[in-house]
């Protein structure tokens, strides 16, 4: 192994710099915390720390696929710039789409930018960052003229009191929740108020949880303005010489704190100790996040939360102001190059002829576009309509996290010609595809990324590419040459486009404009190559980064000055009803990203939340008949999906939550896109990704079981089936409303490909109470097992009792027939198993005097929670830290200790 190279890590927008040791013989990567990049001063968190699980070739798309036939890389280049060519000529600019991503690098942005607004000459270029933080962008855009983040992570060492609202920051920014938590232990006079209807894991380090109604958070901050006022905490001076707009905006905010408690479903006095901790506390960060943005309101409580910085002079200084944190490696890179439909580049927009004419004039073109093009969810609107006849996505899967998700698939099928710019062969959205590009992916490409706290960091290849692939900027550039672009896509290297890039924010700005990174418009190869992780801007005023903004209480608006917005609470577009009583809620796992394409490679990462679920209040799981750890049907009028019921009080009842991850790669019903409502913010167009009415029911099969297979096998029936990638295994979760005839001749049809010797099997069953088990061994190594419990003498009421709860527990017993699947999937590290274990391979118990780990608790150092209860009794420890020293769980990343602590 050489020296470690410094990169980033690829997931979320804390943007911890990574140190990589690489071994390039085999492949394979050491990983750990770059202790010099001070987004996370050595700290990762368990997805980060399991990059090196997720480089593996297997399921990479390798080579240019054209009408599902791989091909070299001129016939696909020559292919889509002759059917874009062919698209706009016929139907003009207007008819061709890009549709990119925050997991783009900032040089290819820049490019897929330019080509569509600059030369293709349609504003048609929009990103998944518009399901994500466009509604921060705007409320931004309207208090301060400019799309700035104030702040830094420093401040949450500084502040006197964080208030994390609709931010789930323990499992989605851990690294930065990492931070919090230490600046508390250091400081337990430090406060944390969570503002979530989810009691979620970031509450283990809440002083106060406000579990708000679902979409209520304007109604809240409005009345934290009017409180300020009142308790005479304004700062008069700051509103006076840096705001507009102040009486206006409080007038807006006249509720009381007992109406305001009413309408939030709040406990009065918790209102109000919230109020006066924010009316006290000085140094106060208030983080948010997808809670906020992902709304039809999204911009206005965006603004509703700005008002109270505004109003107390909170903003720009040490420990103190509103801080949107970005979901992506490069969300903030997207913001700068103008990915979304409506900017131009370079924190430039359609809004203004000035920039339109000066960034012609910089990109040399006649062809500009002249007007925003469509946003996300129209996008897919009008493929579907047949206004756009071809786009080309990169980096981003729709068909699972846009809202309406079945539209946007029918919307793909009926598209003319749909190319995918990908790292991965099989996806949701490559399936519909007729052209698929592989791009180059984290530990391959090079170039920029841009974090929360607007630091760009580099990322770093690490490898040579796999296969084919090639970087994001190269295909786009080979793309706009063929279509007659040559002269302003001449670029050879990344630096060349960063470098541009530079210039172009830097032209004319003058101080006009808060991105500027002038200062790289020269930068040689060599200092891009070193560059360390800096925070924009970098300029003649500025040549080391700019820590805070604003606290000169200069703003970008033409006056100058902040503006207070006016904030009139909306309720959610669409309110829960007689049909579809409930409020569907989404979010992420600490584990998983996304869409799964990286994070469910890695064995470790899949341990802690394997299947689809849905969180479901213990009063709803009785009204509705649900069982936990039963299987429930969960209906929109868009569509519907089939999930795990987990039953907990954390959820408020009339509100179900499910994670947003599943794909149909890896289950059969778990695709939630489907259910989720299209409503949008009229004045971001970002979705209401967070409320969507649907009804739930138990999902009452006719049997149940699992299959755990050394090899990965075909599986696509039964009705409800869900794959798991484990350590040297693949677990198999399945269920179905029709019983095979023959349950051998069933197993033997999903284990082996020929006729292969069943000699080996040891099978057992018991047709009377429904019981099929099979083992397969070869040579004493555990191959497979296949645990079923069925329907035993199929009584006509099965699966419709009259009542509920009965219905519930044959469901019940039923699952009593599987074992835990800790023991037997541990099975799969040995060459040779144990005559004991052999013995008791088909009780799926593990023989007397062996213990079960449990449920992977701590997924950096493997831990179970059985473990974890064991040395809790036997060695009476008291705290996570106490446990950590015992079993090193939660000692590496932390975002286990909140569930640690849930078993101390
Ligand atoms: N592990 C992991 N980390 C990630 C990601 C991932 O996929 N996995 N993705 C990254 C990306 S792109 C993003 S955008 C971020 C998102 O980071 P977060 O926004 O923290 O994540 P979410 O789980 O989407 O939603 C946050 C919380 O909003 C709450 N919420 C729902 N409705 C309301 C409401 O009306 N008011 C309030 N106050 N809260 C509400 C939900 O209950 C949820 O707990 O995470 C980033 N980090
Ligand atoms: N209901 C609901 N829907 C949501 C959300 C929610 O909370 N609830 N969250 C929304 C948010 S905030 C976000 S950010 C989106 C995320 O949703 P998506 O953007 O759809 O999810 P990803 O899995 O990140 O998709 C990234 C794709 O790019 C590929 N890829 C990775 N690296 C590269 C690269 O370098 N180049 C190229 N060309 N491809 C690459 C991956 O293989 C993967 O297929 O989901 C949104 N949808
Ligand atoms: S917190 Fe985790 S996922 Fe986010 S950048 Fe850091 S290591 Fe990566
Ligand atoms: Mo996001």
């Amino acid at each position: 192994m050489n020296k470690p190279i410094q990169t980033t890590c690829p997931y979320c927008g804390v943007g911890c710099g990574i140190s990589a040791k690489v071994d390039q013989a085999q492949h394979r990567l050491e990983i750990s915390g770059d202790r010099t990049h001070p987004a996370n001063l050595g700290r990762l968190c368990s997805k980060g720390s399991a990059l090196g699980d997720t480089i593996e070739l297997k399921g990479r798309l390798l080579q240019p696929k054209v009408y599902g036939r791989e091909t070299g890389w001129a016939e696909a280049l020559d292919l889509v710039a002759d059917s874009f060519r062919n698209a706009i000529e016929k139907y003009g600019a207007d008819a061709v789409a890009i549709y990119g991503s925050g997991q783009l690098l900032t040089e290819d942005y820049y490019v897929a930018n330019k080509l569509m607004k600059g030369f293709i000459g349609s504003g048609n270029m929009d990103t998944n960052s518009r399901l994500c933080m466009s509604s921060s962008v705007a409320g931004h855009k309207r208090a301060f003229g400019s799309d700035t983040v104030p702040g830094c992570y420093q401040d949450f060492e500084y502040a006197e009191l964080i208030v994390l609202i609709g931010s789930n920051a323990a499992w989605c920014h851990p690294v930065a929740f990492q931070r919090i938590r230490a600046a508390k232990e250091a400081n337990p006079a430090v406060k944390v108020v969570v503002i979530d209807p989810r009691r979620t894991a970031s509450c283990d380090i809440a002083d106060l949880h406000l579990p708000l109604a679902s979409g209520t958070d304007a109604v809240l901050f409005n009345g934290l303005l009017n409180f300020i006022n009142l308790r005479g905490k304004l700062d008069r001076a700051y509103i006076e010489a840096h705001t507009e707009g102040f009486t206006v905006a409080l007038n807006a905010a006249d509720a009381g704190i007992e109406q305001i408690a009413e309408l939030c479903r709040l406990d009065k006095d918790d209102v109000r100790r919230f109020y006066e901790w924010f009316a006290g506390h000085e140094k106060v960060v208030s983080l948010y996040s997808q809670g906020i943005n992902q709304s039809s309101s999204g911009t206005d409580k965006v603004n509703a939360i700005i008002n109270c910085h505004l109003a107390t002079g909170r903003i720009g200084k040490p420990g103190m102001g509103p801080f949107s944190l970005t979901g992506q490696p490069n969300a903030m890179g997207g913001r700068e190059v103008g990915g979304l439909s409506h900017q131009l580049a370079a924190h430039m927009d359609f809004s203004n002829a000035e920039d339109i004419e000066r960034v012609a004039r910089f990109w040399n073109t006649q062809n500009i576009a002249q007007k925003p093009g469509y946003p996300a969810v129209e996008l897919f609107d009008a493929i579907y309509d047949g206004k756009v006849k071809a786009v080309w996505i990169m980096g981003t899967n729709p068909v699972v996290s846009l809202p309406n998700a079945d539209k946007v698939k029918q919307a793909l099928q009926r598209c003319d010609f749909v190319v995918m710019s990908d790292c991965i062969v099989n996806t949701d959205t490559t399936a519909l595809a007729h052209v698929l590009l592989p791009a180059q992916g984290w530990s391959e490409k090079d170039g920029t990324v841009t974090n929360s706290e607007r630091r760009i960091s580099r990322q770093r290849a690490l490898f040579a590419p796999a296969g084919s692939a090639k970087p994001d900027w190269w295909i786009i550039t080979q793309v706009a040459r063929r279509m007659g672009f040559e002269q302003a896509f001449h670029y050879q290297s990344p630096v060349e486009i960063f470098r541009e890039h530079a210039a172009l924010s830097g032209c004319e700005n003058n101080g006009t404009r808060d991105f500027d990174i002038s200062a790289f418009t020269d930068i040689s190869e060599q200092d891009y190559d070193r560059l360390q992780p800096v925070q924009w801007p970098v300029n003649q005023a500025y040549p080391q980064g700019r820590a805070r903004f604003f606290d000169d209480g200069h703003f970008f608006t033409e006056s100058g000055k902040a503006k207070f917005i006016a904030v009139t609470p909306r309720r959610p577009v669409n309110p829960p009803d007689r049909d579809y009583p409930l409020i569907l809620n989404t979010g992420r796992l600490r584990d998983q990203w996304h869409t799964m394409t990286r994070t469910a490679i890695a064995a470790k990462l899949n341990q802690h939340k394997p299947e689809p679920f849905v969180e479901v209040h213990p009063a709803d799981a009785e009204r509705y008949g649900l069982a936990a750890n039963g299987l429930a049907m969960i209906e929109s009028r868009l569509g519907s999906m089939i999930a795990r019921v987990q039953v907990t009080d954390s959820q408020l009842p009339g509100n179900v939550f499910v994670p947003m991850h599943w794909t149909e790669q890896y289950a059969s019903r778990g695709r939630m896109g489907a259910l989720v409502n299209p409503a949008v913010d009229p004045v971001s167009n970002q979705p209401e990704s967070k409320h969507t009415p649907v009804r739930i029911g138990a999902y009452q099969p006719l049997w149940q079981g699992f299959i755990l297979s050394r090899r990965e096998l075909n599986i696509n029936e039964p009705e409800y089936w869900v794959k798991i990638k484990g350590e040297q295994y693949y677990r198999y979760e399945l269920s179905g409303k029709t019983l095979p005839e023959n349950w051998p001749e069933w197993a033997k049809s999903k284990l082996c490909d020929s006729d292969e010797a069943t000699l080996h099997w040891q099978e057992y069953q018991d047709p009377g109470r429904g019981n099929y088990r099979v083992a397969h061994l070869i040579n004493d190594r555990l191959e497979s097992v296949v645990f079923i419990a069925a329907e035993s003498t199929l009584p006509a009421t099965a699966g419709m009792q009259d009542d509920p709860m009965e219905a519930v527990a044959e469901v019940e017993q039923r699952k009593e027939r599987l074992p835990d699947r800790n023991w037997l999937t541990g099975l799969f590290a040995k060459t040779q198993l144990e005559k004991a274990e052999r013995m008791a391979l088909l009780t799926g118990r593990p023989p007397l005097g062996v213990s079960d780990v449990g449920t992977i608790v701590c997924a950096c150092f493997n831990v179970g929670e059985l473990t974890i209860q064991a040395a809790i009794k036997e060695k009476g420890l008291k705290t996570h830290q106490e446990v950590g020293r015992c079993l090193k769980a939660g000692t590496n990343c932390g975002s286990c200790i909140p569930e640690i602590k849930a078993l101390l």
